[in-house]
């Protein structure tokens, strides 16, 4: 009965659009999807930085390659907003991030497709960027404040970056026919792997209609992609673009782009573990993991020997 009394109170507080923060009570089951979504999501920042990464050595000028790294930095940024807002929530990095090293906790499907020429390094700042905002954006107005605030602060960076990319494949849409051929080519490999980012269709999407009751999720998986690919028709035939999809048309009647079924096997294959990158992705993660363990113990070291310090003087 008090259990009853004490969740209708909590939901009653969401649906006046209050902010629920750290100290505050919460289900149990509220508190297991926030930390599995943040801590997802603090990955797909942290693992993001791997394929961009893979081009910082080879960006094509000075200028290009300083951009690129300040977004890669970016990247590490958001990962470390993230593990902070899940952290409140009472879980430590080390075992997220053991998490994410054990395949227990998942990532982004986006990031394990690999990135084989520069015009990738333009296509992911465009659609993953620009599709990661979309999704960030609706969850600005998350329930839970923490989440909420490192969400403003990451969407501000977000369209920086988007317009980053989106800037390269101007410069590409414009260039020689093989450059044209090098754009196209990276359009074609991360449209619909950017379509996937949104999750399952919401018929299959597990944690959907909970997650809208609490308005952890402001829109659903569908409706932000149908956003997503609305927004993205028009970028892509202004670059001179052919959208790999002969299903895509207007639609009159709805307002909106129809576009054809997304191949859920292959979705499903990659976050099983099945994609084209994710064990080099681990690994990568894996070996960064343990060649940094000495940075760690040194820091836990030097803190205690401050703490000891402190102690000392202050008695
Ligand atoms: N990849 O019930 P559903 C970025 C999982 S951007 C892998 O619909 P939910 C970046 C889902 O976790 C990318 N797994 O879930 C950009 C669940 O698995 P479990 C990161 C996926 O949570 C540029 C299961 O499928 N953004 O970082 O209601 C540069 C069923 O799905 C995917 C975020 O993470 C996927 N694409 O909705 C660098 C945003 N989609 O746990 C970095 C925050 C779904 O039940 N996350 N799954 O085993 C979200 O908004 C939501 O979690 C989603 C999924 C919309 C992604």
């Amino acid at each position: 009965m008090e259990m009853e009394i004490a969740l209708q109170k909590f939901q009653q507080y969401i649906d006046a659009e209050n902010k629920i923060e750290a100290k505050d009570w919460m289900p149990e089951g509220y508190r297991k999807t926030l930390i599995r979504q943040i801590g997802q999501h603090a990955h797909s920042e942290i693992i993001g930085m791997l394929p961009e990464g893979n081009w910082i050595t080879r960006a094509p000028s000075l200028r290009r390659k300083a951009i690129l790294l300040a977004k890669v930095q970016d990247e590490a940024g958001h990962g470390l907003y993230l593990y902070c807002a899940a952290e409140t929530m009472g879980v430590d990095r080390d075992t997220m991030t053991e998490e994410m090293l054990s395949g227990k906790a998942k990532y982004s499907s986006i990031f394990n497709y690999p990135t084989t020429s520069w015009a990738d390094i333009g296509a992911i700042g465009w659609l993953v960027d620009g599709a990661a905002i979309v999704n960030q954006v609706s969850l600005q107005r998350t329930s839970y404040g923490p989440y909420s605030r490192a969400l403003i602060r990451i969407c501000k960076e977000e369209s920086f970056h988007q317009r980053q990319g989106y800037e390269i494949c101007i410069a590409l849409s414009k260039g020689t026919a093989e450059q044209k051929k090098m754009l196209q080519d990276a359009f074609n490999r991360f449209w619909w792997p950017a379509l996937m980012m949104f999750g399952p269709s919401d018929k299959d999407s597990a944690h959907s209609s909970q997650n809208m009751i609490w308005k952890i999720k402001r829109h659903s998986n569908d409706d932000m992609r149908q956003k997503f690919v609305d927004m993205t028709v028009a970028q892509a035939e202004y670059l001179g673009l052919t959208i790999p999809d002969p299903d895509l048309k207007w639609n009159e009647e709805t307002g909106h782009y129809d576009f054809g079924e997304i191949d859920w096997t292959e979705f499903n294959e990659v976050v099983k573990g099945n994609g084209p990158c994710n064990k080099e992705r681990i690994a990568a993660k894996q070996k960064a993991w343990s060649e940094g363990a000495w940075v760690r113990e040194a820091a836990v070291a030097y803190a205690e020997k401050q703490k000891e310090k402190a102690a000392q003087s202050a008695a």
